[in-house]
């Protein structure tokens, strides 16, 4: 690890410490992620290195965060695996919420075509990540990396694509967040897919819209109603077999909203997008694929990504 100068601690994602560094001999800035390795283990356990060798297969997309190198050191009898990655200078919460706090000096729109561009580049490394057999589980702004200058968005903290369960604590004990959660992980299927990730998608997107988060529960139970209130409360017929997840219960009823009226500045191309992101029955939700396809994006030059 003598290769980089440590610059700064990041902050702490689910799976561990990020810091900033700089590698000494060429300058390039990296993102160090830590991981502590169990003492009783000899080498690499597996699940890491299954993990690893999917980073690397994934990050051949530029919509994916590059992982560059792996160091495995041993320190004060301590096992330390380091994760080389890109630096990218701040992910998508970041960047929403610097267009809040410009508001109130000078009216600032996160401009529709920075959401359109961004949305983009967020199905194109979804859909890589899918098309590899990779689910990601836990999309959400704070795993989405951006560099400005670019404006380029990249897919991160894919730590958690092999995992057979959603952690509902981080190795840090922190609380993970339910707002990008699907209806079905909710409540309690274990068969579920792609549909997962783009219902997280979906949330995102509403959440660039409108600057604050489409559904901000604070429990799972909390989660459910606060979707259920905006898009109705499913039955049967919205959603075959809803009734038989291992946790429905019979739940208030309520009518679907207008998606148009609770986002007022999103054109109905996007609307239309939206609420097919935001679709029950997660064999009839849109995927990455077809949602890069829809009208929404007709006016993007696609040939920059
Ligand atoms: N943040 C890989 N990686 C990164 N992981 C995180 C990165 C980053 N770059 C490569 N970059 C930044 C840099 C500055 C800021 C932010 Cl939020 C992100 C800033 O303070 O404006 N992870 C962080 C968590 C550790 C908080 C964001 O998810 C390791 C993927």
């Amino acid at each position: 690890m003598e290769k980089y100068d440590k610059l700064e601690k990041v902050g702490e994602g689910t799976y561990g410490k990020v810091y900033k560094a700089q590698d000494k001999t060429t300058g390039q800035l990296v993102a160090l992620k830590k991981t502590r390795l169990e003492m009783d283990e000899e080498g690499i356990p597996p699940t890491t290195l299954r993990e690893i060798s999917l980073l690397q297969m994934l990050s051949q997309s530029i919509y994916v965060v590059r992982l560059l190198r792996v160091e495995h050191v041993e320190k004060n009898g301590k096992r330390l695996l380091y994760l080389v990655f890109e630096y990218l200078d701040t992910d998508l919460k970041k960047y929403i919420d610097s267009y809040k706090r410009a508001e109130g000096q000078i009216l600032s729109r996160f401009p529709s075509r920075v959401i359109q561009s961004f949305l983009y580049q967020l199905c194109k490394g979804v859909d890589h990540c899918h098309s590899h057999g990779v689910l990601h589980r836990d999309l959400k702004p704070q795993n989405l990396l951006v560099d400005k200058e670019k404006g380029i968005l990249k897919v991160a903290d894919l730590g958690l694509g092999r995992a057979f369960t959603i952690p509902l604590k981080s190795y840090t004990h922190e609380i993970v967040t339910l707002w990008y959660r699907a209806p079905e992980v909710l409540l309690g299927s274990t068969h579920y897919s792609i549909g997962v990730d783009m219902w997280s998608v979906g949330c995102i997107f509403a959440e660039m819209v409108r600057r604050q988060p489409l559904f901000a529960g604070d429990s799972e139970l909390q989660q459910l109603l606060h979707i259920f209130r905006f898009l109705g409360t499913p039955d049967e017929e919205k959603w075959p077999g809803v009734s038989s997840l291992r946790d429905w219960h019979d739940y208030p009823q309520w009518k679907p909203q207008s998606m148009a009226n609770a986002l007022p500045l999103l054109e109905p191309e996007g609307i239309d997008l939206l609420s097919k992101m935001l679709e029950y029955n997660p064999s009839n939700r849109i995927s990455a694929k077809e949602a890069m396809e829809h009208p929404y994006f007709d006016n993007l030059d696609k040939s920059q990504f």
